[in-house]
């Protein structure tokens, strides 16, 4: 598929996908979420990959969605543009393989709705991390209200979205947004490293923990819960073949080949 917007790149068992639109900060609009659901759709690519990793090229990650294309909008556009933005993002939280965001900068506004989106968040010590839409008059509106109460708590994603201020990747870090900080030159080298370690996992077993985390959290305790009971008793079937290898590897003191 060719893109306008998107550069991707295979490291070996690795999918490397930049957002790349520099000149407006990677800002999302519409001609994006169409190249990204593009590529999301594209299920023979994805399943040569066994974990995937987004970046942005230059200065910034993704510096939110596209204010000069939102100046114009209808209260129809504003709404299409929101659940079009909310597709995407659970394509990419919907991904059987783990998706880790490379923030190389700025990750501002849906920018940082992208990232929170992913599974992980390895961040540039120089990333600025932030919800601004305040300022705009403006709510998060791709799940941002939603997705980072879910990861922080509601006192901290309200503190984070009411003041609109950025804070630093230090500070996401602590708050539990950032889960790794990373030498600004080398944020994406170390965000590949660790894609690499958790891409020599089971495949089967990382497709089920993305699977118990988003639902489990839609669910009552009790009901998560037995979710997960059913799942742990399905690995134990004759057909179950990456369980067979783990603790075979284990037992036989060798490394196990998914
Ligand atoms: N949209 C469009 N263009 C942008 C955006 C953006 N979000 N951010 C930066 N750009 C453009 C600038 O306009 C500029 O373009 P030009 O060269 O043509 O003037 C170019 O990118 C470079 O930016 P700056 O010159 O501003 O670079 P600085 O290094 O001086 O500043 C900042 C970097 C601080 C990141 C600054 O660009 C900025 O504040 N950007 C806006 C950040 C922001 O407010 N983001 C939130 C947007 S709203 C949002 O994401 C809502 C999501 C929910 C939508 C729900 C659907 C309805």
């Amino acid at each position: 598929m060719k893109f306008n917007y998107l550069k991707f790149e295979k490291r070996d068992k690795i999918g490397i996908l930049t957002l790349d639109r520099p000149n407006a900060l990677n800002a999302l609009n519409e001609d994006v979420f169409k190249e990204l659901t593009g590529f999301f759709n594209d299920k023979e690519t994805i399943q040569t990959i066994r974990a995937l990793v987004i970046t942005g090229e230059g200065k910034a990650f993704i510096a939110g969605a596209d204010i000069k294309a939102m100046q114009e909008y209808s209260t129809q556009d504003g709404y299409d543009f929101s659940e079009i933005g909310k597709g995407v993002f659970d394509q990419i939280a919907n991904l059987e393989i783990p998706v880790i965001a490379a923030i190389n900068g700025f990750a501002l506004g849906g920018g940082l709705e992208l990232a929170l989106s992913c599974d992980i968040r390895v961040a540039s010590e120089k990333a600025r991390l932030g919800l601004p839409e305040v300022n705009l008059g403006l709510i998060p509106g791709f799940n941002g209200t939603q997705r980072l109460p879910r990861l922080v708590g509601a006192g901290n994603a309200m503190y984070l979205m009411m003041l609109g201020e950025g804070i630093t990747a230090n500070e996401a870090y602590q708050l539990g947004i950032v889960q790794k900080l990373a030498k600004p030159e080398s944020v994406l080298e170390e965000t590949i490293e660790l894609a690499e370690k958790i891409a020599g996992k089971s495949p089967n077993a990382l497709r089920l923990i993305k699977k118990m985390v988003h639902q489990g959290v839609e669910l009552n305790f009790k009901d998560a819960g037995k979710m997960e009971s059913k799942e742990f008793g399905r690995l134990f079937k004759e057909d179950q073949k990456e369980r067979e290898e783990g603790i075979n590897a284990f037992l036989e003191k060798r490394k196990p080949n998914w």
